[in-house]
């Protein structure tokens, strides 16, 4: 009874912050997910052999993104099923891509793929270091990780910037203002700068951690956050990120633009001030 009660309020309070995504999880937000249910045996969402049932990630980024992990409808787990499409342009994430060490091209589908498979690849012995810890693949911390062959900042290492440190703790004020300015207000009840109104990040055009070349390791990682020829586009649409969250993505962003620059139509072309629209 009180395993079915506790049951019940888990539930309860994972529709209530679907739900109502303004109110903050008691979570903190340092990981993709915040934690793990079970699932008793001979659930849908576990497969049919699962005698003892299946653990599922819930909470944090997984609660809009899904699982990291998820493929498409012939993934062995029900789970991993839901085929991730991207909020910021409706496009899936699949492609087919050849790793350096194969000849055969693979087509890879999903977050994790896209990320594991495409963006660091193979030919690292440290590939699954760059996101994961000594410790196990659970959980995922946003911001460490084990790799000696990058910066140990897991994610942060592509979403975030060093120059961004300061008003608040972290060096991911660009990605969370992506999100406050697309209308996903939640970081800002955590984060003092999720909030435009509180601090500027610095342009697109500065570099994450990682971008650094050359790199033999990693010869496939993103290198331009202005991505002019998609040196940070591998999937759905043709952009990369939008790295200081004002919505303007890559060589699209003024700050990817030297003043008196010629624009595509051959113009000249002037930046204006940051922060005037
Ligand atoms: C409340 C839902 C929600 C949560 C929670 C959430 N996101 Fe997002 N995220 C979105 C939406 C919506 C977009 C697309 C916004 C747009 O471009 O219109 C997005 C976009 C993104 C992007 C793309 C940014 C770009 O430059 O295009 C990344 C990366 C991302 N989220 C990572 C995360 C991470 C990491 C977390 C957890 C810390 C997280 N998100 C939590 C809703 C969410
Ligand atoms: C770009 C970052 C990234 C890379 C690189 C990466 N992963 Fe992951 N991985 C994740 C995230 C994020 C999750 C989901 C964590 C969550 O749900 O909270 C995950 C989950 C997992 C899980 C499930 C863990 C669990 O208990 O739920 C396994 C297993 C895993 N990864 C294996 C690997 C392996 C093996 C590699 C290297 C070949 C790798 N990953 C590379 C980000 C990454
Ligand atoms: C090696 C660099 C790198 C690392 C490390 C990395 N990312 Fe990414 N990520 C990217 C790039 C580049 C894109 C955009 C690719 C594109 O649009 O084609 C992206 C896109 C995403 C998106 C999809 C946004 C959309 O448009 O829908 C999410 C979500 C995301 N990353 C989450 C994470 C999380 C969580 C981690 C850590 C576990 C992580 N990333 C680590 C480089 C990285
Ligand atoms: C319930 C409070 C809470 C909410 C809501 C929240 N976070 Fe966090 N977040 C935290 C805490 C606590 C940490 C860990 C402390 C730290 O590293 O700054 C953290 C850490 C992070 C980090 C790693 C730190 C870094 O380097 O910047 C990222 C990225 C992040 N959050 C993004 C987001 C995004 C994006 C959203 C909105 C979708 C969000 N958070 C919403 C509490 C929250
Ligand atoms: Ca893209
Ligand atoms: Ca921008
Ligand atoms: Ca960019």
């Amino acid at each position: 009874m009180r395993r079915c009660l506790t049951l019940a309020l888990l539930f309860c309070g994972v529709a209530l912050v679907v739900a109502t995504v303004s109110v903050p999880p008691a979570e903190a937000y340092s990981t993709y997910s915040a934690d793990k249910m079970t699932h008793p045996a001979g659930s849908p969402r576990c497969r049919a052999t699962d005698e003892e049932g299946c653990e599922e990630p819930y909470g944090n980024c997984k609660t809009c993104h899904g699982h990291f992990r998820a493929t498409d409808e012939t993934n062995s787990r029900p789970m991993l099923r839901d085929e991730y499409i991207s909020p910021t342009d409706g496009k899936p994430w699949r492609e087919i891509y050849t790793e350096v060490t194969e000849t055969e091209p693979v087509l890879e589908i999903g977050l994790h793929e896209v990320h594991r498979h495409i963006m660091v690849d193979k030919l690292s012995r440290s590939r699954c270091d760059v996101c994961h810890l000594e410790s196990g693949r659970y959980p995922v911390i946003l911001n460490f990780s084990a790799t000696d062959e990058l910066e140990p900042i897991g994610c942060m290492g592509c979403h975030g910037r060093w120059e961004d440190q300061g008003v608040d703790s972290g060096l991911g004020a660009g990605l969370r203002q992506h999100h406050t300015n697309a209308g996903v207000t939640e970081c800002k009840t955590c984060h003092l700068d999720a909030d435009p109104a509180n601090y500027t990040p610095v342009g697109e055009d500065v570099l994450p951690p990682n971008y650094f070349t050359p790199d033999a390791e990693f010869p496939n990682k993103p290198t331009d956050p202005c991505s002019a020829h998609r040196e940070e586009d591998y999937a759905g649409g043709p952009k990369g990120l939008d790295n200081d969250g004002d919505g303007r993505y890559d060589k699209s962003d003024p700050d990817c633009r030297p003043i008196g620059a010629e624009d595509d139509h051959g113009r000249h072309w002037r930046p204006r001030p940051r922060g005037d629209d």
